[in-house]
């Protein structure tokens, strides 16, 4: 793969843009090499500025689920776009998406809609005090809601991939009442509800951690963390940003049978475009300005563009449920494969797969939280995504993000993905 124009974009790009980029994920840092820079995609194709094809398994970290610019959600932006991009006033298509997802989401009875993941989840925690009156949010070590302040302890995604779970310039009395416990360990958490009583205004977790590497919650976790919620009076919030419209219509709440007091949107909701929301029980949504005192705006929130692109689709998603059957038969198919190739090549490794999120850890150890997620072998990945690149196969570059098998992905493409790993390891 040539990629001169690539290397001159990026340091052109490093002239004016922060590390060249605008989300740390992107900068390659904790795979090495130069990012690629992407022209246009199609399907279950990326093709860069150099004129190369790449398999796609980011998916724009989740919302082309669909694959990239399918005929009815590119139709659907093309009918909005003579009629203008933005009003600042309400829109029929808010309503019609809204009313999509209150009339077939039995948790959601309200929905807001923002303009990012990040939004949702920082709008999410600040309505959860409101409501509660408390002070204290419990998050999970490794798991990432956004770059808000109070999110980033112990976060996951680009903050663990860069290996500072921290972020500096945010000062101690801004995450004073950010607690952190740990991905599938409930005594975690009761011991925070132990030495926090009647102050801890919510707790907010990736149902199936997607931002260190993809895990699934052990049995039983969930529902056990909703009942404790519920008996110390806190909100179980869920931050279905990844999840929502992926694992299931319902999301990880339908997979797992949860009833969350809020739950958050992005990604898939807004079809590559724009698009956050929050929703949850019409009690705490009515504490929601204009009609309570919890304060949240945004500009282009529900910009009739982004949820143009959002409504056509959930359409698509909603309008055919073997879609999902689908995308988890493929993706069982290319995780199974996967472990018995990395079987066969005495490569020590756990593949998680959930529905269609996938990661490889080349661990010996059980994944099954931050700490054990940070076992796997990153310099391992990194040569692993490099060879994957040169053969056309893009991976997030990162060991700590999960992969996102979207439905343009058929037969041929997953047993190339297979075909390339076992040249990887033939090496
Ligand atoms: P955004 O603000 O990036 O739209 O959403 C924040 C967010 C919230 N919650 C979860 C579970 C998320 O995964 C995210 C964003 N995910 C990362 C990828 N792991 C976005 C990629 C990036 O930061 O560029």
């Amino acid at each position: 793969m040539q990629s001169n124009r690539s290397q001159q974009l990026f340091e052109k790009a490093q002239r004016h843009i922060p590390g060249g980029v605008n989300s740390p994920v992107r900068a390659f840092q904790s795979v090495g090499g130069t990012p690629i820079f992407i022209k246009k995609a199609k399907g279950a194709y990326l093709y860069d500025e150099d004129g190369n094809r790449y398999l796609d398994l980011i998916n724009s970290w989740g919302p082309m689920i669909l694959g990239h610019a399918h005929p009815e959600v590119v139709a659907a932006v093309r009918e909005q776009l003579p009629k203008s991009f933005s009003f600042g006033a309400p829109t029929e298509a808010e309503v019609q998406i809204a009313e999509l997802i209150t009339s077939t989401i039995p948790h959601v009875e309200m929905i807001r809609f923002v303009s990012s993941g990040t939004e949702a989840c920082m709008s999410a925690i600040r309505l959860a005090r409101g409501f509660t009156k408390r002070d204290y949010i419990v998050k999970f070590k490794g798991c990432y809601h956004g770059h808000a302040d109070a999110f980033l302890v112990d976060a996951g995604s680009g903050a663990l991939t860069q290996g500072k779970p921290s972020s500096e310039g945010i000062p101690k009395a801004f995450t004073q009442y950010t607690l952190s416990a740990d991905f599938n360990d409930l005594g975690s958490v009761n011991a925070l509800f132990e030495k926090y009583p009647d102050q801890i205004a919510a707790v907010i977790i990736e149902p199936v951690a997607g931002n260190m590497g993809c895990i699934p919650p052990e049995e039983g976790f969930l529902k056990s963390l909703q009942d404790l919620c519920k008996k110390e009076g806190a909100l179980f919030i869920l931050d279905e940003v990844m999840t929502g419209f992926r694992l299931a219509w319902g999301g990880a709440a339908e997979l797992f049978g949860l009833a969350p007091d809020i739950v958050c949107f992005g990604k898939i909701i807004g079809g590559g475009m724009p698009v956050g929301a929050f929703g949850g029980r019409r009690d705490i949504f009515e504490h929601l300005a204009p009609l309570g005192g919890v304060y949240q705006a945004g500009t282009l929130s529900g910009n009739p563009v982004a949820v143009a692109a959002g409504l056509a689709t959930l359409n698509i998603l909603h309008g055919d449920p073997t879609i999902y059957q689908k995308l988890e038969s493929n993706t069982r198919w290319l995780a199974d494969e996967l472990r018995a190739l990395l079987q066969k090549k005495g490569v020590a490794h756990t593949v998680h797969q959930c529905n269609s999120m996938l990661s490889i850890f080349f661990s010996g150890e059980p994944i099954r939280d931050y700490v054990s997620a940070k076992t796997t072998d990153t310099a391992l990945f990194a040569r692993y995504f490099h060879h994957m690149l040169a053969a056309g196969v893009y991976l997030p570059p990162s060991a700590f993000e999960s992969w996102f098998v979207s439905v343009a992905l058929g037969e041929r493409e997953l047993e190339r993905i297979v075909g390339e790993t076992a040249g990887f390891m033939d090496l």
